[in-house]
């Protein structure tokens, strides 16, 4: 052995060959943080000093190749001055250097997924050999950043400029065959031969059958363009990229700028560009927020691990109800493996959630997503049921019938006494007391809340609701059964709302005020999207379904009637009360026309604002700072009251909740991020200019306590 760290091993495998093998001690995948490239400038340093050395190859015993810097390390690394994060950054990029500068030939065998750092260590090696499952690419601009390895400099000199910012301001893994095709990697093989065939290709490359030296001087040059070439190339993708990333993600152009301004400079300059323009984005609020998203992950990924030692695992499941949410939940539960009985009280609701799941399978076949044959499986993993024939051998039932408190009781008592003792039963409620439908249950330490989001397919999270007497063997049940179908569970404790519905009625709220003040929804709309939310709040009850909401603010102002009541109605119920019930029935606050594809479009419906103008004292212009103030303060405020009541049991797991669940703006991170940059003192403060509109508006005395001791949700 020439080198044993804790990261990296290297020994000579033959005569003069080395392997550098990346085995990170204790850790799922390896990653490249301060201590493995400490170890790996070590490795370097003695394969300098190996007299006898021919070629080096580089490996991974693990599962996938390396998956990056360590992006636990960024934000405390990011919280510097921007010039000592140049300085970091340029000396681990110096490290990588040391690899491209062996004086021998180097090949990289790339099995599983080298992404960020990773790809970056594997373009400074000479060749390349992936395996054809594995997947390769620089997702650094998910994070907000930009490549700081390297990768802007070496990429576009491999495989060209275009190809490189296709790569780099997407930020997409990309496929074994695709990595090919542009010259990203040499050769592509099956895993099992991966090894052999790097191993030949290095003996290969030391036998001089591969001019590796002159790979390395094209490397190392400014890349080829001409004048005209270059202007083509970077201005055409500056507009598009800046059009796709859109304002509020700096990263994918800044990304382009970097490219081109490194294109023309040696690799000294060009790395130097690099450096540079990755500390400039690292201290943007966008990086903080994205990594904070990938850290929160980590902290729920381990709340739900806590659950693991109670966990039984489903196999088999049941739905009752077979409507949207419930046809939905069939589906999901069928693609991802775990057969499902689905029961309806009719025939004709059978058929519709197996239409709907039919629907979906074949849209998948369509888009080449899915083979036939295995749609025929799915579809035969659903057993359309009108009785409990089969639900004793069940490990998980989720109700999912209509949304009132009477039926669902109803219909849990019934089928509480047709599932065996040790099964699981679960609400698919999204406001009504997970307590109070326990009363009746026999088990109630045997039933949870588990709450989906509309589309089921689509939305990540699962909001798993703990009842007073929830058991923490259901808890670990249901977290097990939402994982299996590929979602993100997060656990909370039962009020009107939850935590998810109960953070988006107040903004609610907040919008029919500032409509009741005279504000144009349409401008409302507008000014939350461009704040980054996928749709408007308008827009956004018209998708819920204005009939929904209606039913839900009323649970949610019985539940907090010093917040949530007030004397005028609610701008959504003028529309419920017209049956204006949004997308559902083509008429809300908007009306909605198939396009030609089928697929429902918006369009302005003068009669609304004549209806709303009814009800308005006057019209006012409103800034957008304004608007924007008034529907985020009663969210964010509620969020906090979440986190003081034990709702939700950490910062964490709140936003991720917010942007898995209704898809907060996740370049703000989720509302706790948002006070915390925004500032506690500063939100505290703008709350209080709006004291007038009640107690929506006011912050708990907790918030005030943590502005006056310059507190944060997060800790850097
Ligand atoms: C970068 O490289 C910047 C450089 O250019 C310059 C820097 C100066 N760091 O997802 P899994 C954890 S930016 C730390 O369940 P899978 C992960 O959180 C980096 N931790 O497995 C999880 O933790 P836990 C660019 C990481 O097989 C555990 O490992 N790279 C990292 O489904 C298992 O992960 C990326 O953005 C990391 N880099 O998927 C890649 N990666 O067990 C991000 C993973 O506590 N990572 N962990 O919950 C991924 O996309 C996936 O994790 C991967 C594996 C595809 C690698």
């Amino acid at each position: 052995m020439l080198y044993q760290g804790k990261s990296l091993s290297v020994k000579e495998i033959e005569p003069g060959i080395t392997e550098v093998c990346f085995d990170q001690v204790g850790a799922p995948v390896n990653t490249l943080g301060t201590a493995a490239l400490e170890e790996l400038s070590a490795a370097m340093q003695q394969l300098n000093a190996f007299a006898g050395l021919k070629g080096v190859l580089f490996t991974s015993a693990k599962d996938g190749f390396i998956a990056g810097a360590d992006i636990t390390e960024f934000l405390g690394l990011f919280a510097g001055p921007e010039a000592d994060l140049i300085a970091k950054v340029s000396a681990a990029a110096a490290i990588l250097d040391q690899v491209a500068d062996l004086p021998v030939p180097t090949v990289a065998a790339i099995n599983g997924v080298a992404l960020g750092g990773g790809f970056e260590l594997c373009l400074a090696v000479d060749y390349r050999v992936l395996a054809d499952d594995g997947k390769v690419g620089l997702p650094e601009v998910k994070l907000g950043i930009h490549p700081g390895f390297g990768g802007t400099v070496r990429l576009p000199r491999l495989i060209g400029c275009d190809n490189a910012i296709q790569w780099i301001a997407s930020g997409d893994e990309q496929r074994a065959a695709d990595a090919l095709i542009v010259g990203a990697v040499d050769a592509v093989v099956p895993v099992a031969q991966l090894r052999a065939a790097a191993l030949t290709l290095l003996k290969r490359a030391i036998a001089g059958d591969f001019d590796y030296k002159q790979r390395r001087f094209e490397k190392d040059q400014p890349v080829l363009l001409n004048a005209i070439e270059a202007m083509m190339s970077f201005t055409t993708s500056k507009g598009y990229v800046a059009a796709q990333a859109g304002p509020n993600m700096p990263a994918p152009l800044a990304a382009v700028k970097t490219i081109e301004k490194n294109a023309s400079a040696p690799r000294a300059q060009a790395l130097a560009i690099e450096a540079k323009g990755f500390a400039k984005l690292a201290k943007t609020p966008q990086a903080e927020a994205l990594i904070g998203i990938f850290i929160n992950n980590q902290t729920v990924a381990k709340a739900n691990r806590r659950y693991e030692k109670n966990s039984q695992p489903v196999q088999h499941a049941g739905v009752l109800g077979a409507g949207i949410m419930g046809g939905g939940i069939a589906y999901q539960s069928a693609l991802k493996g775990v057969p499902i009985l689905m029961k309806d009280v009719a025939e004709a609701g059978l058929q519709a959630g197996i239409a709907e799941a039919d629907g979906q399978l074949v849209q998948r076949v369509e888009r080449g997503r899915m083979q036939p044959k295995e749609m025929a499986q799915v579809l035969a993993r659903i057993r359309p049921t009108l009785d409990y024939r089969g639900f004793d051998e069940l490990d998980v039932v989720v109700e999912a019938v209509v949304e009132n408190k009477k039926v669902k009781q109803s219909v849990l008592a019934e089928c509480e006494a047709q599932i065996n003792e040790s099964a699981v039963l679960a609400s698919n409620t999204s406001t009504i007391s997970i307590t109070e439908l326990a009363s009746v249950l026999k088990r109630p330490a045997q039933f949870c809340g588990m709450h989906f989001f509309n589309p089921v397919y689509r939305m990540p999270l699962v909001e798993v609701i703990r009842g007073k007497e929830t058991s923490d063997a259901t808890v670990a049940r249901v977290i097990d059964y939402a994982k299996k179908m590929g979602k993100t569970p997060i656990v909370v404790n039962d009020c009107p709302g939850f935590f998810v519905n109960r953070v988006l009625f107040p903004y609610f709220a907040g919008f029919s005020l500032l409509v009741r003040d005279g504000a144009d929804f349409h401008q409302v709309d507008k000014v939350m999207e461009r704040f980054g939310w996928p749709m408007g709040p308008a827009y956004l009850l018209d998708v819920v379904g204005i009939d929904t909401a209606h039913h839900a603010s009323e649970v949610m102002a019985a539940g907090f009637p010093d917040r949530l009541a007030f004397s005028e109605k609610p701008i959504h119920t003028l529309l419920y009360e017209q049956k204006r019930f949004g997308q559902k029935n083509g008429v809300g606050f908007y009306r909605y026309e198939a396009d030609k594809k089928g697929k429902l479009k918006k369009v302005d419906d003068p009669v609304v604002s004549e209806l709303i103008g009814a009800v308005q004292k006057q019209t006012r212009e409103f800034t957008d700072e304004e608007i924007i103030a008034r529907m985020m303060i009663p969210m964010c405020i509620e969020v906090v009251r979440c986190l003081e009541e034990g709702i939700v049991g950490s910062p964490a797991e709140a936003d991720m909740g917010l942007v898995l669940g209704i898809g907060f703006p996740p370049f703000r991170g989720g509302a706790l991020r948002y006070i915390d940059q925004f500032g506690i003192e500063n939100f505290v403060a703008l709350a209080d200019q709006y004291r007038e509109l009640g107690a929506l508006y006011q912050p708990t005395e907790s918030l005030r306590k943590m502005a006056q001791e310059k507190r944060r949700f997060y800790g850097v």
